[in-house]
């Protein structure tokens, strides 16, 4: 399959590339989660939730593999690095008590995918202790060993976790493809900066699209 991307097509076949969605977590989305306790507007990151749940459904049809990521740490803290509970000035930290639950630790009510965007039974749900989709992960193993060799990305946020995950992901061999409206940034400068860096100098990190073009390269438009 050939999508019309840029800095030039980005070719696939659809068993050998997995949909890999990041941190579409309440805590990122909602208010009283993690993105919020930092100090930012979360409202902005839900404009892509229609563009992903078209595409998911879509990428679903085809058969195609998919993967969702989740920031997430154990109860007791100990895959949380202090140096990651303590930067900033937060209102409250990792671990603490917010309105949806502990903020970032795994099984609490904020730490979950959003409804729109569940995963389906035989999805993969990768749970992550850093930005990186690979980091302390085992992920490498299980797509070599799933014979994944091409990535499609959408998720937030755009120049934190997805793109962490793209330029790990590049360094391991893949090939990575961001869907330009279903990636989001609390900045707005950052998700256009984002999408510059990551298909400048030759796709140096990968490449971008608009999520139409995907949906007619799989033949769902
Ligand atoms: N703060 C911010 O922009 N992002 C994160 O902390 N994590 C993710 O991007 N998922």
């Amino acid at each position: 399959m050939r999508v019309s991307a840029n800095p030039f097509a980005f070719e696939f076949e659809l068993a050998r590339t997995a949909l890999v969605i990041i941190d579409m977590q309440r805590d990122f989305i909602e208010p009283g989660g993690f993105g919020e306790t930092l100090g930012n507007d979360v409202s902005r990151l839900s404009s892509i939730v229609p563009a992903c749940v078209r595409v998911l459904a879509a990428w679903r049809r085809a058969g195609g593999k998919v993967l969702h990521t989740r920031e997430a740490h154990r109860a007791d803290l100990s895959d949380c690095p202090p140096a990651k509970r303590q930067r900033g000035q937060p209102t409250l930290r990792i671990g603490d008590v917010g309105p949806m639950g502990r903020i970032l630790v795994a099984g609490e009510p904020g730490n979950q995918i959003i409804p729109a965007l569940a995963p389906s039974p035989g999805e993969w749900v990768i749970d992550k202790p850093g930005k990186g989709m690979f980091y302390a992960t085992g992920l490498h193993e299980r797509l070599q060993g799933a014979g994944i060799s091409h990535l499609v990305f959408m998720g937030v946020t755009a120049e934190v976790c997805v793109q962490t995950s793209m330029r790990e992901a590049n360094d391991r061999g893949y090939d990575g493809l961001l869907l330009e409206d279903c990636t989001e940034s609390y900045f707005p400068e950052f998700k256009t900066a984002t999408l510059d860096m990551i298909r400048a100098q030759g796709a140096i990190v990968g490449w971008t699209a608009p999520s139409a073009d995907l949906l007619a390269a799989i033949g769902a438009q």
